[in-house]
């Protein structure tokens, strides 16, 4: 590869003085704007970007800590292959690609395309590189096994979605800046900034709501940061939210209270009727007994829902990730069920697609909902057409769940159809995934692992051959994902702050040219990673001209191509996409409209207005109506009315373990930088004082916490945030591997929850695992 002139850039920028870039954050889904200053390559700080049309100056301690994560001598900047005495060394990228290479043929020719599985993690979705080319590299690899974190994740949202709406992005979005009443289910956004709810700065929305007289309530089993600025914190049974949120409705209808509004004349015929019928079961009484929550308070809720003049119900984490064990059973997840029922409570209570209610954004590179043809289109195929090898599980969304990784790698088969080799892509599912005691000894029996990351981590130390991924700085960024879940339209592009770096100590590549070049190699090698760029694009501008909804409809793919040249790479593909998206230029230099040149020319954001009513256009189901009654979800209430029968809620003394988030921490990572490492310690076992007492624990002493699948011993914290018979213990630690991460995240390594959560009991239209409402016992240890 000929590095000659990116080397002489690099070296002109590494000797340069300072300089401000501008660009979005791509830690969580806030997508604020940095002012990053730099001295040379070097980060010396970072800033909110108090011009940013969308976040205006706002930023959290992780986004802060963006500079240390890029300045980490840590961070790999050079490929790694494993050598035969298990240590990795570093390689040259023609070494990594021919190592690359060696493993993979002998694989596929033995076992076939499917034999290789991928891993696709979270930050690949604040990523454009990788969003935009993963795809190449799966459809050259040509395999089904491919998983995501969604499925330990939002999953069951995207299905519900699917179902009602027609695609797995059309999640309606709390109009946090105009609502009266903000109901939160299970989502802790003053810690998380926020998810499937893009809006920076929820502190400020958040007081904003207050201060105009709105009302804040918020469901957790735990009194969180939320709960706390809020005016009213409701404790619920871990597991249980879709038997509260199906009490609220059954209590609108039995009251004569809905009032459709927005929705009336788009819903199915029939649906309501059908509806009502399903949650007949669900009395608010029957629901009091399995959430915990007193019927006078479920039956409250719902009349203020229904009488706040704009309102809005929200479910997060909580609601699609947590189980409820019943009589002695496994924990069984109703994640899709609860994200319907609150599709459904928006709707019923005349909230959806209206101001202050939940709307849907109209993102400008365009999206699943402003493709196809306006109002009606495919839907979603649940479940899906695939099975997987070892339990049979459908596909979901075109991936198989996550919790199924492991026995599809450690599981024989008879004709050598299991999992033989991995790719990882942003992610640590050694950590992420539930059982992960038994995933990480499957990895370590792959013939073949190649992980694209930023670290040596749990996952990647297994890899063959590990490609680093640059720092974001390096990258051209635009939130092709998030600006379909923003609660204002907004379009916001970052061009790399940073060249890449290639010196005695660095030798890196875009993620885009690595999964291009991998893809070329997948494909054997037929044509080249350009070729393959511009069968991408072709691709693009394909889809474009064929979809009634562009702006470049019926306009031939050539002429699209030839308008955005001589652009490559990202910044061709997103220029197809905001040119032909709904504010583009049509690809008329006439016209005013959108385009890259535009974002290029607006270093803060464009602004492109508050959220507006988009039904029926936003429409993508087969009807051309919102399903609110979908056969599937119907069969889900028949699931939980059965569940209701045979609810017994006494404990058998075990605890129920629930996770947390805090702001210092991004998931598994960003525990190397000292910045965020420091304090207390992140990963303790909280316990109520009553349960401590009983138990014999001390504050700070050792406990020993079992599940059915396995033991972790945790420091404990005594406090009352977390009710009796609840602990929580955050996900993502658990760094015990000498030669990983760097030493600040050695030095505090917690311990890792997934080793007690469950591979078994799942959601099962969504393929969503159950990390949340785990039964544990505890003692000292
Ligand atoms: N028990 C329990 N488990 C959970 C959760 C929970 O609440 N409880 N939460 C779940 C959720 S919501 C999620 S999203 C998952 C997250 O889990 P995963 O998606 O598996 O992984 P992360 O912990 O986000 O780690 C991301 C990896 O990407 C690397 N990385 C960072 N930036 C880049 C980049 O730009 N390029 C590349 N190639 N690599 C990069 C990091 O070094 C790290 O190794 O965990 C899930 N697991
Ligand atoms: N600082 C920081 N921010 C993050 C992340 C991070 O690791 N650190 N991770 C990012 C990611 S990947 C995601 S997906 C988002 C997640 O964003 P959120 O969902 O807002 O965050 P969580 O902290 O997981 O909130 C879940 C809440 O559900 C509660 N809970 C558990 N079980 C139940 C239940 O059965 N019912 C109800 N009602 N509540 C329950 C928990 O106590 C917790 O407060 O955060 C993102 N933002
Ligand atoms: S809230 Fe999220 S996007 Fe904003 S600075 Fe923090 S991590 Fe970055
Ligand atoms: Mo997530």
């Amino acid at each position: 590869m000929d590095h000659g002139t990116s080397t002489a850039v690099y070296r002109a920028y590494a000797q340069a003085m300072t300089v401000t870039a501008f660009r979005t954050c791509p830690l969580c889904e806030a997508t604020c704007g940095l002012e990053i200053t730099l001295d040379g390559l070097t980060v010396t700080r970072v800033r909110g970007d108090d011009a940013d049309v969308f976040s205006k100056g706002y930023v959290c301690p992780k986004g802060i800590a963006l500079g240390e994560f890029h300045n980490d001598p840590s961070r790999l900047r050079y490929p790694l292959i494993r050598g035969a005495d298990g240590v990795h060394h570093r390689a040259t990228w023609p070494q990594a690609w021919a190592e690359i290479d060696r493993l993979l043929v002998p694989v596929r020719e033995a076992h076939g395309n499917s034999a290789i599985g991928l891993f696709l993690g979270n930050p690949n979705v604040h990523n454009s590189s990788t969003t935009l080319y993963a795809p190449a590299l799966i459809r050259a690899l040509g395999t089904r096994n491919v998983f995501t974190a969604s499925t330990v994740d939002q999953m069951p949202t995207q299905v519900a979605a699917g179902l009602m709406f027609g695609t797995g992005l059309s999640i309606p979005i709390p109009d946090i800046d105009r609502t009266d009443f903000m109901l939160i289910l299970g989502a802790n956004p003053m810690v998380s900034n926020g998810s499937l709810w893009t809006a920076p700065d929820i502190p400020g929305r958040l007081r904003a709501l207050k201060a105009r007289g709105g009302r804040l309530v918020v469901v957790d089993p735990i009194r969180t940061r939320t709960a706390d600025v809020a005016d009213e914190h409701v404790r619920i049974r871990p597991g249980t939210d879709a038997f509260l949120v199906a009490a609220m409705a059954r209590t609108i209808l039995n009251e004569g209270l809905a009032s459709l509004q927005s929705s009336e004349g788009h819903l199915a015929d029939g649906s309501v009727e059908e509806f009502v019928k399903a949650v007949e079961p669900f009395t608010p009484d029957a629901a009091a007994h399995l959430t915990g929550i007193p019927a006078e308070t479920i039956v409250r809720l719902a009349r203020e829902m229904s009488a706040a003049p704009t309102a809005a119900i929200y479910g997060r984490m909580g609601t699609t990730t947590a189980g409820v064990a019943v009589e002695g059973r496994p924990p069984q997840s109703f994640g899709t069920a609860a994200s319907w029922l609150i599709n459904v409570m928006n709707i019923l209570t005349g909230n959806l697609d209206r101001e202050g209610g939940v709307m849907w954004p109209l993102p400008a590179a365009g999206g699943p909902s402003t493709s196809g043809k306006s109002g009606v289109g495919h839907g979603i195929r649940i479940p899906g057409a695939e099975r997987t090898r070892v339990r049979g599980l459908a596909s979901v969304l075109g991936e198989f769940p996550a919790a199924a990784l492991a026995e599809e790698i450690d599981t024989p088969s008879q004709d050598g159809t299991r999992l033989h080799g991995l790719i990882t892509i942003a992610g640590n599912p050694a950590l992420s995934t539930p059982d992960g005691g038994r995933l990480d000894a499957a990895l370590s029996t792959l013939d073949f692992m190649v992980s694209i990351d930023a670290y040596l981590t749990e996952t990647t130390r297994h890899a063959h051959v590990v490609l680093p991924a640059p720092s974001s700085l390096a990258r051209g960024h635009y939130d092709i994902a998030f600006t379909n879940l923003a609660v204002r339209n907004i379009a916001h592009w970052s061009p790399p702050s940073v060249p890449l770096r290639h010196d005695d100590h660095a030798d890196e590549m875009d993620e885009a040219e690595i999964l291009l070049r991998f893809a070329s190699l997948a494909a054997g090698g037929i044509s080249s990673h350009e070729s393959m760029d511009d069968l991408v694009a072709m691709d693009v501008a394909t889809r474009a001209s064929k979809s009634e909804a562009s702006r470049a409809y019926g306009r031939s793919p050539a002429d699209l191509l030839a308008a955005v040249a001589p652009r490559r790479g990202v910044e061709r593909l997103l220029d197809l996409m905001i040119r032909s998206g709904p504010y583009g230029d049509g690809f008329d230099l006439a016209s005013d409209g959108l385009t890259l040149a535009a974002l290029e020319a607006a270093p803060h954001g464009i602004d492109l207005g508050p959220l507006k009513p988009r039904l029926p256009e936003v429409l993508r189901t087969p009807s051309g109506a919102i399903e609110l009654a979908p056969p599937q979800l119907i069969a889900e209430a028949a699931r939980m009315a059965e569940v209701l029968q045979h609810a017994g809620t006494e404990s058998d003394g075990r605890l129920l373990l629930v996770g947390r988030r805090s702001l210092r921490s991004n998931n598994s990572w960003m525990h190397n930088i000292p910045l965020l490492a420091k304090g207390a310690n992140h990963c303790s076992l909280w316990l109520n004082p009553e349960d401590a007492a009983k138990l014999g624990l001390d504050d700070g002493g050792a406990a020993a916490v079992t599940s059915e699948v396995a033991s972790v011993v945790a420091i404990v914290e005594i406090t009352d945030v977390v009710p009796p018979g609840v602990v929580s213990l955050p996900h993502g630690w658990g760094h015990l591997v000498p030669g990983t991460w760097g030493p600040t995240a050695l030095e505090q390594p917690g311990v890792n929850a997934n080793l007690l959560t469950s591979a078994g009991g799942l959601d099962e239209l969504s393929g969503t695992a159950v990390l949340n409402g785990i039964p544990v016992r505890v003692k000292a240890a």
